[in-house]
This record gives C-alpha cells, structure tokens and sequence, in this order.
C-alpha cells in the first residue's frame, strides 16, 4: 500500500513538473477541454480473405462501438456476411456499422469462392 503511495506521488510531481515547463504560454483558460467521446469507441478491422479462410477469423467489440470491416481479397473472390447483424461487405471494400446488440455472430462468406467456401466461417464477438 505505502509503495503503491509512494508510487503515486512521483507521477504527480512527474505531472506537475511537465505541466509547468510547457503551460507558461497557455493564455486560455480551462476551455479548451476536448470534446466529449461519443458513448462507444470506434474499431477499425481489416479481415484478410484467402482461399478458403478468414483472418482474423475472430473480432471483438464492445457493444457501442462504431465498427468499420474492410474485407480484403488477398486470394481469390469472397464476400463477408455477418449473421444476425444483416451486414455484408464485398471483397476489397468497408462496411460500417454501430454494434448495438451484444453476443456472437457468425460471418461467412457469402460468394460462392470453390470448394472450401464453407469452411469459410469467422466469428464476431460483441460484449
Ligand atoms: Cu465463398
């Protein structure tokens, strides 16, 4: 507990120090306050798409998040379709989209790519 103290202490004089070599031309008042975050955060996923995989086959999100999926083709033609969220995104393009419900969605792909296009199957992950 002390240690944790102690610990404490030299981060504040650490901030303390650094606010006052630099705060000397700050001529604004206490104004300038970023604007406030929106709810959830933004998550920006790129998912390769080869024969016959996804990668990441696994995404998590928390629930809020403005979501971004760009499906890349790296080998041959796939799309993505996340289930239970009514999304799709072709090969080589971005969906977007606020992840409002919580829980896991399968995503396949959605273009018939050869004889593994079933084993194309991932995972999204809202929490
Ligand atoms: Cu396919």
């Amino acid at each position: 507990m002390k240690k944790w103290l102690a610990l404490s202490a030299m981060l504040l004089a650490a901030m303390l120090i650094a606010a006052g070599c630099g705060g000397g031309k700050n001529d604004k008042g206490g104004s300038g306050a970023s604007p406030a975050a929106a709810a959830g955060g933004s998550q920006a996923i790129t998912i390769d798409a080869t024969n016959f995989k996804f990668d990441p086959g696994e995404i998590k999100v928390k629930k809020g998040d403005e979501v971004s999926i760009t499906l890349k083709n790296s080998q041959g033609n796939h799309a993505l379709k996340i289930e239970g969220y009514d999304k799709e995104v072709k090969g080589n393009a971005t969906v977007k989209f606020v992840a409002d419900k919580t829980g896991e969605f399968k995503f396949i792909c959605s273009v018939f790519c050869g004889k593994g296009h079933g084993d194309m199957v991932g995972k999204l992950i809202v929490e």
